[in-house]
């Protein structure tokens, strides 16, 4: 349970908001507003009634995880430009996917679709983005319009310029993941509320906006995580973590190494939010599902054993086959917290 002091954590009315984790191919019966239903690893079962995404990667080990987010007022859905999107006054999902070729501006795209999500939060109200998930092929490839810098580097670029130019309080960046998949398609989708959550750092790290980069317009522009209290209930996003520690890879061609100092890299941020802002999150218990994001996929039992050995037996895990944004990770992970 969670303890809140009223000047740490917005006190304003907000809807619940609760997400169930389902191994099992059948749809749940959703006695409550379905906000999205996300799944992986299974492209038969899509849900006609809300808005359905299928991450376009590949589940190791497991033929289904999917997520079901309910709430507790009517959720209607809407398409704005390339975004298809769920919500109400206070919530809002939204998913935009987009084909793209090796000879398109890779900046251009990702600034182009990101301004495309700010437009659509503008008119619905919901300005506060709270957390995106990033999917795009090659994702350390240099292209054929930039010559040095990489797809992800293009993404950072294209991302910061679109929410510069949003006009939308920007200083609390929405929690991140950017994995490299093995589709031909930009994938975005995101989570958004018309209060903002708390951005918070992890001590253990240099935030990534504040990485040294040569060129400031290439920032990675995320919090390493994002708590938002809904109803009675906390949630904390933790974004995509991997084996860095201040901004440096460690434990190079190890992957059970960078998958225990990733582990260590959350713990940290979680006792890092309890200290700044009154949660009692516990790092083991309230975790609610942790996806592994693999680059080799002969590496799983390695990390199937480290797992093991750090989350409790009950946690779902999910193992995905992807690249990360720098070529010596093998590994990174994303966590979310319920409490
Ligand atoms: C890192 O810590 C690893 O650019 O939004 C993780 C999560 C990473 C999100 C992003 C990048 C992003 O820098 C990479």
């Amino acid at each position: 349970m969670t303890a809140l002091s009223s000047n740490n954590i917005a006190t304003a009315l907000t809807p619940c908001l609760e997400i169930t984790v389902s191994e099992d191919s059948a749809p749940l019966d959703a006695h409550q507003p379905l906000l999205t239903h996300l799944y992986f690893g299974d492209n038969n079962h899509p849900n006609t009634n809300c808005l359905s995404i299928q991450t376009s990667i590949e589940v190791l080990g497991s033929n289904l995880f999917a997520q079901y987010w309910f709430t507790d007022q009517k959720i209607q859905q809407a398409k704005y430009k390339n975004v298809h999107y769920a919500f109400n006054q206070q919530i809002l999902f939204g998913h935009i996917q987009l084909r793209y070729s090796n000879e398109d501006d890779f900046q251009q795209l990702t600034e182009q679709t990101y301004q495309e999500v700010f437009e659509c939060l503008k008119n619905t109200g919901c300005t506060h983005l709270l957390r995106t998930w990033n999917f795009f092929p090659e994702i350390t490839k240099i292209t054929a319009t930039h010559q040095q810098i990489n797809r992800y580097e293009l993404f950072c670029s294209g991302r910061l310029h679109a929410l510069h130019a949003s006009g939308i309080d920007h200083k609390i960046y929405p929690a991140a993941t950017v994995i490299g998949n093995q589709s031909d398609c930009l994938q975005i989708y995101f989570l958004a509320c018309d209060t903002p959550g708390i951005a918070v750092e992890n001590p253990r790290q240099t935030s990534a906006y504040d990485y040294p980069v040569t060129d400031a317009l290439m920032r990675p522009l995320f919090s390493r995580g994002v708590l938002k209290v809904w109803g009675n209930r906390t949630h904390f996003y933790v974004s995509g973590t991997a084996s860095i520690v201040g901004h440096e890879t460690l434990h190079i061609n190890d992957v059970s190494a960078q998958l225990n100092e990733a582990i260590n890299n959350i713990e940290t941020l979680v006792a890092h939010a309890n200290d700044q802002h009154q949660t009692q999150l516990n790092a083991q218990d309230d975790l609610l599902y942790m996806k592994v994001y693999i680059r080799h996929r002969n590496d799983v039992p390695h990390i199937k054993q480290v797992l093991a050995a750090r989350l409790s037996s009950t946690t779902p895990r999910i193992l995905l086959l992807g690249d990360m944004c720098r070529d010596d990770l093998l590994v990174e992970i994303e966590a979310f917290y319920q409490a």
